[in-house]
């Protein structure tokens, strides 16, 4: 018990300093980079067998290892033990989840050893290196050179790891052993209904950056305020606190001068000339080059300037009442399967959401990747963003907590520049107790003060009482605490048949702008028959049809994102012929043909448009 006591102390230390890791580094693509990106040698490992000893006890709690697959061995004698090789193992792409590069990986849920060398000289001896992930689903535990770097839990937000004066002159080996595992206790829990694709899903980089860097940039109109331009700096580094940093922004004459306190950061609101700032919006969505140059830190940025409040009933953008038509979308490129990561991704996600005649989409249910943001801002599709709190979360768990609002803060730090992103969603579909808006009420305070120029929410969920079946409530508390009363509802698909929409009264006790973020039913692609045969494509015409109508009966409803955009992967779904493994909800199916229902938004959203 002494050994097991000594191994859980250095265990817990490596935790900690794990979840004290540098914040990922900002705008990771204007930096200077090696990519990672391609073919990593890799390891399953059901039994997590290169991860702990034969007594169960993690190699990792003893430094230096003292085995497993983190030191990436090779056996260098005919008589030497080694009983793996990552050089003679398969191989998978990096970004990718390896559910879909794999037909024996489609399920799997447990461990993967993923194994890289790398080379890399720095331009500058003062340099600092990092070694950059946009994402790894759910937990990975990162190791250079045989040395633990850290652990990095949550699968939808990026981070990064200090690897200054780690690297060798040869070849470096880098090893990740990601686990998605669902746990009880994790964000999201056990249960979803999205597939749980595993691996290193994003971009991977060794990055370099000056001894003293640009480690948090925060640069927004002031909330409410057309004309001042709010700048959030920190400096990380020796000279942090000693470092000038300059803001400026040619296409407006704009320059602004901060000057770090002790903690390396600075903030300030700066004017900006009178009618000069073209504000972004969806039908111009402005973008200004902006540069930080602080000592020798230089950040590029493109950065859109918007407002965005609610005033009664009304979202307004840059001060003037704006419907937000919607679209929910899953991080999945349904036509090569798998989850989406690339630029291309969001070109072809966010293409199809213009299409569509959206000027808004939800980014379903968990942070997707930087691309998506980034290609919102150039289309003028103006966004919300959450976290994965959904469903039955361990409300009373205070490690749970503390996850999520790591992740919330994870991905509020990678985009609280992007103009396009209007809304932060804290949580979706979560049954309304104490302890849950406590959780939640949490949340929000969090994400309040991280970012007060923006809207909060939450997926709520409507109600009814047994004496009155076809009135719909809203009351939950947490409506208290957001910005806008956002709610999934399913009259018609879950609760009933389309014609039941007519019927529908609405009771919604707050005097704030209502969101409907979710709606919608299934249809498989190139199925016809009568409107009242589920699963054709008829039937989820009709119930957009009859949808429709029953929202603008609603005084206060400012927009929509239906359920969804395309159709995407779920293992809640067998429904053999029908479903096979897929949620079908979507207006695109899964070879990419639009549904008849896409019509139907689609003629709505251009009536809406020119209202
Ligand atoms: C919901 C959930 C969403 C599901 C959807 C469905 O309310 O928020 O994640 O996929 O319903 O299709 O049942």
């Amino acid at each position: 018990s002494f050994r097991f006591v000594w191994f859980s102390l250095v265990f817990l230390t490596g935790t900690a300093s794990a979840t004290a890791m540098s914040d990922a580094i900002p705008n990771v693509y204007a930096q200077t980079r090696l990519s990672l990106n391609g073919k990593w040698r890799v390891i399953v490992d059901p039994y997590d067998t290169g991860f702990y000893n034969y007594r169960r006890i993690p190699y990792d709690q003893s430094d230096p290892i003292k085995g497993g697959y983190a030191l990436d061995l090779k056996a260098r004698t005919p008589s030497d033990l080694v009983e793996y090789n990552f050089s003679t193992s398969q191989t998978l792409l990096v970004p990718r989840d390896w559910n879909t590069q794999d037909d024996k990986l489609f399920y799997y849920e447990g461990s993967v050893w993923y194994q890289r060398e790398f080379s890399y000289r720095p331009t500058s001896p003062d340099s600092r290196l990092f070694v950059y992930f946009g994402a790894a689903n759910y937990r990975a535990d990162v190791y250079l050179n045989g040395r633990r770097l850290g652990t990095h839990i949550g699968g939808f937000t990026p981070f990064n790891f200090e690897i200054t004066g780690r690297l060798k002159d040869g070849p470096n080996s880098l090893v990740v052993r990601v686990n998605n595992t669902r746990l009880k206790e994790g964000v999201p829990t056990d249960s979803t209904d999205w597939w749980n694709y595993g691996g290193l899903t994003r971009d991977v980089f060794v990055v370099e950056m000056p001894a003293t860097y640009v480690a948090t940039h925060d640069i927004q109109l002031a909330r409410g305020v057309p004309d001042r331009i709010a700048i959030s700096i920190r400096l990380d580094g020796s000279a942090a606190s000693s470092t000038p940093v300059t803001v400026s922004i040619p296409g407006l004459a704009f320059e602004a001068r901060l000057t770090p306190g002790a903690d390396g950061a600075a903030r300030g609101e700066f004017p900006v000339a009178a009618g000069k700032l073209r504000r972004w919006s969806p039908e111009s969505p402005k973008l200004y080059d902006v540069t930080i140059a602080a000592g020798d830190a230089l950040v590029t940025e493109r950065i859109g300037f918007r407002t965005v409040e609610t005033r009664g009933p009304d979202i307004l953008l840059n001060g003037e009442p704006v419907f937000l038509r919607g679209i929910s979308i899953h991080e999945e490129n349904p036509l090569r399967g798998g989850r989406a990561w690339s630029e291309e991704d969001a070109r072809l996600l966010l293409g199809w959401a213009r299409e569509l005649g959206c000027n808004f989409a939800r980014l379903a249910h968990y942070p997707h990747n930087e691309h998506m943001a980034r290609v919102a801002d150039e289309l003028g599709i103006m966004l919300w963003e959450e976290i994965p709190v959904y469903w039955t979360i361990q409300w009373e768990n205070p490690d749970t907590l503390a996850n999520a609002r790591r992740q919330l803060a994870e991905l509020v730090h990678r985009d609280r520049n992007r103009a396009s992103v209007i809304i932060w969603s804290v949580a979706n579909e979560t049954p309304v107790n104490d302890a849950r808006t406590r959780f939640l009420g949490t949340l929000v305070a969090d994400v309040r003060a991280l970012d007060p120029t923006r809207l909060v929410s939450a997926a709520m969920e409507p109600h009814h009482e047994e004496h009155a079946p076809d009135t719909r409530i809203i009351d939950d508390p947490l409506g208290a605490l957001t910005d806008i009363i956002s709610f999934n509802q399913y009259i018609g698909w879950y609760d009933g048949l389309p014609e039941k929409c007519d019927r529908i009264r609405w009771d919604i006790r707050y005097d704030k702008p209502v969101f409907i973020s979710e709606f919608g039913g299934g249809a498989l692609e190139g199925f016809h028959a009568a409107p009242d045969v589920r699963y054709s494509e008829e039937f989820q015409e009709e119930l957009y049809r009859r949808t429709l109508p029953m929202l603008e009966r609603i005084p206060a409803w400012r927009g929509a994102t239906p359920w969804i955009l395309a159709d995407f992967r779920s293992p809640r779904r067998p429904l053999p012929g029908i479903k096979d493994g897929w949620n079908r909800k979507g207006l695109i199916g899964e070879s990419g043909a639009k549904k008849k229902a896409w019509f139907v938004l689609r003629d709505y959203y251009e009536k809406k448009a020119g209202e």
